[in-house]
């Protein structure tokens, strides 16, 4: 700024005043010149007074735009360097983050998905945020909500410290979601952000997992207190007792239900950054988290939840009326839902 506004004002008298004898115009460049030098020394003076007061380094970051080394231009879309206006990412100021959203279901493992996301040190995902009415009720409070959480701004107890490399949620299909995925995919393409799509292989242990945790709503089986997730097999014992009755007259047409939405999520969302995870798989196979810390680009972690799964065991052994729901799906596509079970 000081340089350029000496050089301006040099260029103007030498080309303005071309009669007057040269003596005296060297002597007005030169009183400019020392003008100029001492404004300089008042600016520098200044701010080594201010940088002696706190660290260097917020003094950089001010000043110079972050850069990530040693990536690759496609990437760089998606690595964001937030300026959080609640708390100063300190010396991770210049650490990239990306922008994540866990899409799914009701009772598909995503609260255990996510409590394994949370238990990696760099890893942020802020549960159901779009569970209040308020912010889903229209799509600029949605993208609005979703600025400040990806602007690190969104405080909940999983936030993080200034070192997070990955900030997501948790979203429901249901929540808003599907109801605006226009803006939403036009919002996930623009800010680089990646979808984890969690969906469950079998609909029918889904449905008993929904019947029974909407029964304990109500029932409360658990000293007086309704739990969704627990953390002790005592507790998964006592709210798995409860077998569900399964309405075989609405079945078919429930799992059709469910089975499209996630189609059409897909469908919406195939143009984003994404990649699609399974319950059952990562209950086989906890090697599939390696993928999803690679697709996060978070270094990889041994990734740990202390949920415990609450209905195990055969289905046939957890819907009081089994007979009848086994008549209802055989032969139709959905027959293999009555024998999928796990093996642990
Ligand atoms: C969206 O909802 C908010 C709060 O519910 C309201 O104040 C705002 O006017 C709405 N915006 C649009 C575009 O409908
Ligand atoms: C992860 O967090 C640690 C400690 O908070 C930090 O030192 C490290 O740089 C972070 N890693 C990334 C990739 O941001
Ligand atoms: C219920 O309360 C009893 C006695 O207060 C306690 O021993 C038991 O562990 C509790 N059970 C659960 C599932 O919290
Ligand atoms: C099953 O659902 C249908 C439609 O909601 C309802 O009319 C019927 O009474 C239900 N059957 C049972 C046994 O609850
Ligand atoms: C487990 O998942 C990993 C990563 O997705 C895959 O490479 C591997 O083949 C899987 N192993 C089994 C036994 O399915
Ligand atoms: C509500 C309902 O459909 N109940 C039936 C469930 O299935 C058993 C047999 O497995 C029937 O006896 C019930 O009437």
């Amino acid at each position: 700024m000081a340089d350029n506004f000496c050089f301006f004002t040099k260029d103007t008298f030498i080309i303005k005043p071309p009669k007057k004898s040269p003596l005296l115009l060297r002597m007005v460049v030169l009183f400019f010149a020392m003008i100029c030098g001492i404004y300089i020394c008042s600016i520098c003076l200044k701010q080594i007074g201010s940088r002696s007061s706190g660290p260097v380094t917020s003094v950089h970051v001010v000043e110079r735009p972050c850069e990530a080394a040693n990536i690759e231009p496609s990437e760089k879309h998606y690595l964001h360097f937030p300026k959080p206006k609640t708390f100063s990412r300190a010396e991770c100021a210049c650490n990239p983050v990306r922008f994540f959203a866990i899409l799914s279901t009701q009772r598909s493992g995503s609260g255990w998905f996510e409590t394994l996301l949370n238990s990696h040190m760099n890893i942020s995902s802020n549960g159901e945020i779009f569970s209040v009415k308020a912010r889903k009720s229209n799509a600029s409070t949605i993208l609005e909500t979703l600025d400040k959480l990806y602007n690190l701004d969104f405080l909940t107890s999983a936030s993080k410290n200034e070192c997070t490399a990955a900030v997501g949620l948790k979203w429901m299909l249901n929540q808003g979601l599907l109801q605006h995925h226009e803006e939403i995919v036009e919002y996930f393409k623009r800010r680089g952000v990646s979808a984890i799509f969690l969906f469950r292989r079998n609909l029918l242990r889904r449905m008993v997992s929904i019947l029974a945790n909407s029964y304990d709503q109500n029932a409360k089986m658990l000293n007086g207190t309704h739990k969704s997730h627990v953390h002790s097999p005592v507790e998964a014992e006592i709210l798995a007792s409860y077998k569900p009755t399964i309405n075989t007259t609405t079945l078919i047409a429930n799992l059709n239900q469910v089975q499209d939405m996630a189609a059409n999520a897909l469908e919406y969302f195939k143009s984003t950054r994404h990649i699609i995870l399974f319950y059952e798989d990562i209950i086989k196979n906890r090697t599939i988290l390696n993928d999803v810390q690679d697709f996060l680009k978070v270094p990889r972690m041994d990734l740990h939840s202390r949920q415990v799964k609450i209905h195990k065991g055969p289905l046939s052994s957890q819907v009081e009326n089994w007979s009848d729901v086994e008549k209802t799906l055989k032969g139709t596509s959905y027959e293999s839902f009555l024998h999928a079970d796990y093996k642990i």
